[in-house]
């Protein structure tokens, strides 16, 4: 029998919509259901039908034989199976000597992007009232803080996109900086195609990447960066604006608020001196803004974009703050067909950022610290809000902590891989070690969890139902399509069963999706990301809702939902959009003659984040090819690096090794690597954890390294340097 569900991709942001065929047949495995599972792309304002590689072979891991399908225990330093009752006894125990003894901050959860809304709010839920802990984090803190702390300074409000991604395909102008779209959300570049045909398409990033490529074939420009100069980039891009008289001074005045003091720090960032910086001509720096400038004026759709490169700095809060600046100079911010926004990253990343997963807020994107947010949501898990814990570590500074006399003694992770993607990852994997208990929910045997002292099966994402809020901040429903292994659990059932363990009431911590969504609801209602108005029954007609979706005093009264945010008002106290002044910095860390490149990491098509997933779909591993380091055949040369060949890549905190790739398209100052790799191929064995003031994001996009010949395991073995 044929069973098809529409649904959306496991991966990212762009939540790609599917269809998941499904046909039944007997098993031949005891604990796996039998028959085959196809994907096929559906047809959905994001995606258009299309999907890139990885969502075709996603239905991979739902039968990898690499699937975890029965919880382990460590036993003799060994992880063996076991059963849940046994498992789950373990993880209470530990929790619960770890708390009588140091506290209930010893005790500490790390989330992840991916997880659905239902599981992202449950686990915040559960760290503030079963286990009574500050110290919850995720590993959006790794991605989106520093476009979110911007935004919310800015606008006072952070929804990612705050106009759905259609809106983009009529656009004759787009700067895009820090995105490789054409790797990191194939079918989002084809909402970039008449831009990229008018020759408006402009992208800034240090390496000559696909989507670089299809900007220069329609005649875009490349702003070819020296990373980490984003921000005296948009100064610079300000500057010109200003002094040229690109600027809308209606909308300036009418509908914005700083502008005095954003220019007179954009004053002193003239062209030769931008040149100078970052690495970008003047002429195309004029060239830039005459772009965009026209594509305004003509009402032809000017927008501007940033991604992981720009934000991934510990300067990120401030690049950001300086690329809105030039948007609103512009004034494309909160009018239609035009705009500023960031590109959220992972699967959920948009809805897992607004529910309480985060070390500083409560569902419904509020601040922990507001004494009415704090009542309203103790009101709906029924506690006292003095019980509340108040807001704990960041993701990094969660990670330092662990095992050290003051920090968490005990780590419950769920949905995230840090033992590869955690910046300055030799020593995040030491302070892992140092844990007395370390708990980790996942289908794979992640290198995170092959640390753990207990591993807990979860379901995989065709399997169970749920919600994710999409990079355009539109609520969508992920689907049952097939039937789940007999062993692994639903993450809703893992948290309420050890609830219960941990003295909580029966039916406080609910397992049905639909029954947490309902919950959800009422937890975000009157808070910045509204879900009230959203319901399994609305989502399952197919209706295209964003929020802020408030149900309304009158029960009958639909709200809409919000596509596009601020047309009349910006969402803060005044209404207007705020300016915000900022300086250069630059990288927390300097080249010199020890570590004389730059170093800058990020993905490749073929693979997924820290690899765990997509590292075990033979066609994904195969497509994307070994570890390599990129770099330019001149830079190869000074080094003594041969394309090809092996080499180690140096930072002041590791060394990773790598094959050399050399490419002319590369800057002479600057190489690449990719993070999805483990072990002694882990990009984050070099990158520096220089925190964000604000945002409290790591710096993966710029350290200082050095590169020199090694030789390959597998080569020395074959050379009989290695016994
Ligand atoms: N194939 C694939 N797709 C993915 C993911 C994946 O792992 N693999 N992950 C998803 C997630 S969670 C995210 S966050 C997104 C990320 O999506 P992107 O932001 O597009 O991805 P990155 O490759 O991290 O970075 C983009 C580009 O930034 C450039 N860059 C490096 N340093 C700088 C700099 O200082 N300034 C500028 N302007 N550019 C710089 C890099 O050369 C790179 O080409 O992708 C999502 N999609
Ligand atoms: N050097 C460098 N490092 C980076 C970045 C970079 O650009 N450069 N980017 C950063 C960014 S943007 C991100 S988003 C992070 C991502 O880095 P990670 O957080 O490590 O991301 P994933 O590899 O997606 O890890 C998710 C893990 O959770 C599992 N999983 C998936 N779904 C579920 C679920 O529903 N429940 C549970 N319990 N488990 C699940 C997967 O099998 C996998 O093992 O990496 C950051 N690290
Ligand atoms: S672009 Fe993203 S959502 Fe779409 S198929 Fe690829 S990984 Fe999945
Ligand atoms: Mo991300």
């Amino acid at each position: 029998m044929l069973v098809s569900t529409p649904t959306h991709c496991p991966y990212c942001g762009l939540q790609c919509a599917m269809t998941i065929t499904h046909e039944t047949a007997a098993s031949t495995a005891p604990a796996i259901p039998g028959g085959t599972v196809t994907v096929t792309g559906r047809s959905f304002p994001t995606n258009r039908g299309g999907l890139c590689q990885k969502g075709w072979t996603s239905a991979e891991l739902l039968r990898n034989p690499d699937r975890l399908i029965a919880p382990l225990v460590r036993r003799g330093g060994r992880l063996r199976p076991t059963t849940w009752e046994h498992a789950l006894g373990v993880v209470a125990d530990g929790v619960e000597s770890v708390r009588a003894e140091h506290g209930p901050d010893a005790v500490a959860v790390f989330g992840g992007g991916g997880l659905t809304n239902e599981k992202a709010y449950q686990l915040g839920k559960f760290a503030r009232v079963a286990l009574g802990t500050s110290n919850v984090d995720y590993n959006g803190r790794f991605c989106m803080s520093s476009a979110a702390a911007a935004a919310g300074r800015a606008f006072g409000l952070d929804r990612g996109l705050p106009f759905p991604v259609r809106d983009l395909t009529a656009a004759c102008a787009i700067l895009l900086l820090g995105g490789n779209v054409a790797e990191t959300m194939p079918p989002f570049l084809g909402h970039l195609q008449a831009a990229a045909d008018a020759g408006g398409l402009i992208v800034a990033d240090p390496r000559r990447t696909a989507t670089v490529e299809r900007a220069l074939s329609g005649g875009g420009i490349h702003l070819q960066l020296r990373p980490g100069t984003d921000l005296p980039l948009a100064l610079g891009l300000l500057h010109i604006a200003v002094t040229d008289g690109r600027i809308d001074r209606d909308y300036i005045a009418d509908r914005t608020e700083g502008f005095e003091d954003a220019w007179l720090a954009a004053a002193q960032w003239w062209p030769e001196r931008t040149e100078r910086v970052t690495g970008v001509s003047v002429t195309q720096l004029r060239r830039t803004v005459e772009i965009l400038w026209r594509a305004r004026q003509s009402d032809t759709g000017a927008y501007i974009l940033t991604a992981r490169g720009a934000e991934q700095h510990a300067s990120g809060t401030d690049a950001v703050s300086a690329v809105i600046n030039l948007a609103l100079a512009l004034g494309l911010p909160g009018r239609r067909g035009s705009g500023y926004g960031p590109i959220t990253g992972q699967g959920n990343g948009q809805g897992g950022r607004e529910h309480g997963q985060k070390a500083d807020q409560l569902p419904g994107y509020r601040k922990i610290t507001d004494p009415a947010a704090r009542a309203h949501v103790a009101r709906v898990w029924g506690v006292d809000p003095e019980s509340l814990p108040g807001p704990g570590r960041s993701a990094y500074e969660l990670l330092d902590a662990l095992g050290t006399p003051d920090g968490p003694r005990a780590l419950m992770v769920h949905g995230a891989n840090v033992a590869v993607s955690a910046p300055r990852a030799g020593h995040v994997v030491e302070r892992l070690a140092a844990l007395d208990l370390l708990v980790v929910s996942d289908f794979l045997l992640s290198e995170t969890a092959a640390m753990a002292d207990v591993v807990l099966p979860v379901l995989q994402w065709a399997e169970e139902e749920g919600t994710i809020t999409s990079l355009e901040g539109r609520v969508l429903r992920r689907r049952r399509a097939v039937p789940a292994p007999t062993g692994p659990r639903s993450e809703l059932d893992v948290l309420a069963d050890l609830a219960g363990r941990l003295g909580q009431p029966v039916g406080r911590f609910r397992t049905d999706p639909q029954a947490v969504f309902e919950e959800l609801r009422a937890a975000s209602a009157g808070g910045p990301a509204d879900y009230s108005g959203i319901s399994y029954p609305r989502l399952d007609s197919g209706e295209d809702v964003h929020w802020p979706c408030p149900a309304g005093p009158d029960a009958g009264v639909r709200h809409p939902g919000t596509p596009r945010l601020f047309l009349d008002r910006f969402a803060t106290d005044n209404g207007r959009a705020r300016f915000v002044a900022v300086e250069h910095g630059g990288p927390a860390e300097s080249v010199d003659a020890a570590f004389p490149l730059v170093a800058t990491t990020g993905r490749v098509l073929a693979h997924y984040q820290s690899g765990a997933q997509t590292r075990r779909i033979d066609e994904l591993s195969t497509a994307a090819g070994p570890m390599f380091v990129q770099v330019h055949p001149d830079t190869a040369t000074r080094m003594g690096v041969v394309d090809g060949q092996p080499a180690a890549v140096r930072s002041r905190r590791g060394r990773t090794l790598a094959t050399v790739r050399c490419d002319e398209g590369m800057r002479l100052d600057t190489v690449f690597l990719p993070f999805h790799f483990a072990g002694d191929e882990r990009a984050n064995l070099l990158t520096n954890p220089a925190l964000d003031p604000t945002s409290r994001m790591p710096e993966f996009k710029a350290c200082a390294v050095t590169l020199e010949p090694a030789v390959s395991a597998a080569t020395a073995v074959e050379k009989g340097a290695v016994a």
